[in-house]
């Protein structure tokens, strides 16, 4: 697509919205920014923009903006049922996602990796075997890196390892990774995509465009990822915890096989005890992206020395430090009720639970029976805070905390040694906080405050 003289309007200008912008521009063509936020609220990026000789549009969208245009592209974030969309769709103007656009100009080959949990772990570890084996590595996508800005280190040569996700899935038409992945599908978003069977879709543009010469990757214990092989036209892989798969890798005897056709002999990747991650759900990363090297041609010794030496990522359950002989670890990236489900399984007892943030249409009650037996108290947060405690009430101890500064507070008081405080929140953090980072570094400080002035309580 030949971008040159082309009007283009980018809505949204988080970091997608601005490298997608800059992009366009310096590929010649005229582009426009529209935001909701105030100038002033953009002020930081705004200047930047006039000097590319990109117009920027504040405070609203504004209709004719929109109809103005040859392409628009959509940031993540932006609902694909926003007005000013709708009726420009109606009109016939092509719209894109972020994801779509740099898909059209990335060089080399790319694994997309999809699910509504570990994600950012499984592209990380993918990414640092990839690089292991010394092959021209690049990550991005809802990791944090917009996807367009890997366009230009990109080469014939190259593997890109993208984290995708369902907001950005929605909007894509040729993408079309080489070697896709779906982790597992459990409910996540149903604000945005109304209900689970949307979401699914969303989800399932992964392999929309993979042809027969395409590879699929999906958890076999998961049964909506699992589900997707019947509508896949690429060859299908599988992994499993639980049993021996035809083509893909498993769990035996403690250790991980795989192998790529159904009868032959597996190779031996690596032992169970060698995995540096804590929680079950991480051996489901370490086989998805077990299938993902060795279908990208890394050989199992790299493999396994990779994963050897692999640390957990900032934010998925990272442990900050031990106060009083008190353990926090900090999940902050556990936005849906899976991931704390998944997060509380990893400890056997004696946990502090903050929970809260921005509700997401999410059943908290899916919590009780795990809260039951391992929680010792929940300490909410945030917007989400009335509706959590509605749903787990009289099943565990509650305090309403209001923000995370009492939370960690209250449960360092309340918290014994050999306990752990725990932030896995299962809400998303845009009520009060930037995003999920900051939340995790708010947490982080907080708790490393607490190691320099808390007088350990009398036990
Ligand atoms: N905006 C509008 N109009 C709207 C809605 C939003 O103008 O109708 C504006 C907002 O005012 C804001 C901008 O859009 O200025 C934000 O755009 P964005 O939400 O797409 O944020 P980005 O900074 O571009 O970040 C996005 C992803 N964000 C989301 O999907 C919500 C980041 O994923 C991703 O890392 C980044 O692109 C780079 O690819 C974050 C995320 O929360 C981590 N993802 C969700 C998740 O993991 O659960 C899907």
């Amino acid at each position: 697509m030949d971008l040159k003289g082309k009007k283009v309007l980018v809505v949204g200008l988080g970091k997608s919205g601005l490298a997608a912008a800059i992009f366009l521009r310096r590929r010649g063509a005229q582009v426009t920014v529209s935001d909701t936020k105030s100038a002033e609220a953009l002020a930081r990026d705004i200047p930047a923009l006039l000097e590319e000789g990109i117009n920027v549009e504040s405070g609203g969208h504004g209709l004719l903006t929109f109809r103005r245009q040859d392409l628009i592209v959509v940031s993540p974030g932006v609902p694909l049922d926003t007005p000013e969309l709708v009726q420009v769709k109606n009109l016939g103007l092509p719209v894109i996602g972020e994801l779509e656009l740099a898909a059209r100009y990335l060089q080399g080959q790319v694994i997309a990796i999809t699910g509504s949990n570990g994600k950012t772990t499984t592209t990380t570890l993918v990414g640092e075997i990839l690089s292991a084996a010394k092959l021209p590595t690049l990550v991005g996508g809802n990791i944090g890196v917009p996807v367009v800005s890997l366009i230009d280190p990109s080469t014939p040569q190259s593997w890109s390892v993208l984290e995708v996700s369902s907001f950005q899935l929605e909007s894509t038409i040729e993408f079309h990774p080489r070697i896709a992945l779906i982790l597992n599908i459990t409910p996540d978003h149903l604000d945005r995509h109304g209900d689970l069977e949307n979401y699914v879709r969303a989800k399932e543009r992964i392999f929309a465009a993979q042809t027969a010469e395409d590879l699929l990757v999906l958890n076999a214990d998961n049964a909506l990822a699992a589900a997707a092989a019947q509508r896949a036209k690429s060859q299908v892989y599988l992994f499993s915890n639980a049993h021996p798969v035809d083509r893909g890798a498993w769990v035996e005897n403690g250790h991980i096989l795989f192998r790529t056709k159904k009868g032959a002999t597996p190779d031996s990747v690596l032992p169970l005890n060698e995995i540096p991650l804590k929680g079950a759900h991480n051996i489901e990363n370490v086989l998805a992206a077990v299938c993902a090297a060795r279908l990208a041609g890394v050989d199992p010794a790299t493999i396994r020395a990779a994963v050897k030496n692999f640390h957990a990522v900032e934010h998925r359950l990272e442990f900050v430090a031990q106060v009083c002989g008190v353990d926090y670890y900090n999940d902050s990236k556990a936005t849906n009720v899976d991931a704390t489900e998944k997060a509380i399984s990893a400890f056997p007892r004696g946990i502090h639970l903050i929970l809260g943030g921005k509700d997401k249409n999410s059943d908290y009650s899916e919590l009780n029976q795990l809260l039951k037996e391992r929680v010792r108290a929940v300490y909410t947060i945030g917007s989400a805070a009335e509706k959590i405690e509605s749903q787990i009430r009289g099943v565990v101890s509650i305090h309403s905390a209001v923000t995370l500064e009492k939370a960690v507070h209250a449960a360092a008081n309340a918290a014994r040694p050999g306990e752990v405080v725990l932030l896995a929140p299962a809400c998303s953090s845009f009520d009060q906080f930037e995003n999920y980072e900051q939340r995790g570094h708010i947490f982080k400080q907080l708790v490393n405050d607490l190691k320099d002035n808390f007088i350990c309580p009398a036990t």
